[in-house]
């Protein structure tokens, strides 16, 4: 595997699962494998987890990390081919990419979307411009489609706390004051789709994500019934993707309470808004599995990167 940039890029999801399990119970093990490789991670927005348990799991693989917002503190970045450069760009993602890559032995970008402009979004022009210009493999760390490391993590944390062989799976939208980008939803969509679950989409009408990324997964509008006999209810804001980026429904019916979520464990990638995607007497009982989740995302990301240093060496 040279990049990882997409839940795709997983041949067997399975046998991920156990490799993360493996890594989890033994996160030294392999502390040879990055001795004096570098990971640099570039943040073009806001992070804690990703940020955090990306280091630790660079750190746990003997890696060095260095981490830089590039928002505000770098040069900003010029996209455009042939573009005249006299606006508020000064350095154009050809130079940038191949001189971050002189320092780093992988890359690994965050990019949200634009949320106005779908096709560019679609086209994943910053992730995509990374991996033409850099010279080293690349880790996409939440995209303006997808965000794989949660993915996976996801997927992950679900084996881990099923009780069944083939565990009911409900991704929920839910409601949020602000127009939030699809990746979350769209790379757990992809994961589920990759394990043995019984999966299904509940989202009130005109809220359905793209038709490519939900293939056969039945979507279902009412949430009471899709969360019927649900073993995980895993929910997420995302805004229209029909009317793309719009907030079209903050509906307070659709927030997540302990009574709707009846035996079901609840997860979600956070930050969470409490009281507005969940109340706070779920996220304060052993229902939420939040946190177990969050702490999955060092191993996730310590598998990625240990596959890319083992096929990249
Ligand atoms: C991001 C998203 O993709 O929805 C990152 C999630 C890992 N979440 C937000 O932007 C939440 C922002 C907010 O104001 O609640």
């Amino acid at each position: 595997m040279k990049h990882y940039t997409s839940i795709h890029d997983i041949d067997d999801i399975n046998s991920w699962i156990e490799d993360a399990k493996a890594l989890k119970s033994d996160p030294l093990k392999h502390v040879e494998l990055g001795r004096n490789k570098t990971l640099g991670l570039l943040f073009f927005n806001s992070s804690l987890r990703t940020r955090l348990s990306t280091q630790k799991a660079a750190l746990n693989l003997g890696m060095n990390p260095i981490v830089m917002n590039v928002s505000g503190d770098a040069w900003g970045i010029e996209f455009g081919d042939g573009t005249v450069m006299n606006g508020n760009t000064a350095e154009h993602i050809k130079e940038a990419a191949a001189v971050v890559s002189q320092y780093c032995d992988i890359i690994a970008v965050r990019a949200f979307p634009t949320l106005t402009d779908k096709a560019k979004d679609e086209s994943e022009e910053v992730l995509n411009a990374f991996k033409a210009y850099a010279s080293v493999p690349l880790v996409n760390m939440e995209s303006a489609t997808g965000h794989p490391l949660q993915g996976l993590t996801d997927a992950i944390t679900i084996s881990e706390h099923a009780k069944k062989a083939r565990p009911k799976v409900v991704l929920s939208w839910a409601p949020h004051i602000k127009a939030l980008p699809h990746a979350v939803a769209n790379s757990f969509t992809q994961a589920m789709q990759k394990m043995d679950v019984d999966f299904v989409i509940t989202n009130p009408k005109g809220y359905n994500l793209s038709p490519e990324i939900v293939g056969d997964t039945p979507v279902i509008h009412n949430q009471e019934e899709a969360f019927k006999d649900a073993d995980f209810v895993y929910v997420k804001n995302w805004s229209s993707y029909e009317d793309y980026g719009e907030v079209l429904n903050t509906d307070p019916n659709w927030m997540i309470t302990k009574e709707k979520l009846g035996d079901a464990k609840f997860m979600h990638c956070l930050p969470v808004r409490r009281n507005v995607i969940v109340e706070d007497a779920v996220l304060d009982s052993d229902s939420s599995i939040v946190i177990q989740q969050a702490n999955n995302r060092t191993y996730a990301a310590q598998l990625v990167l240990k596959n890319i240093l083992e096929s990249n060496n």
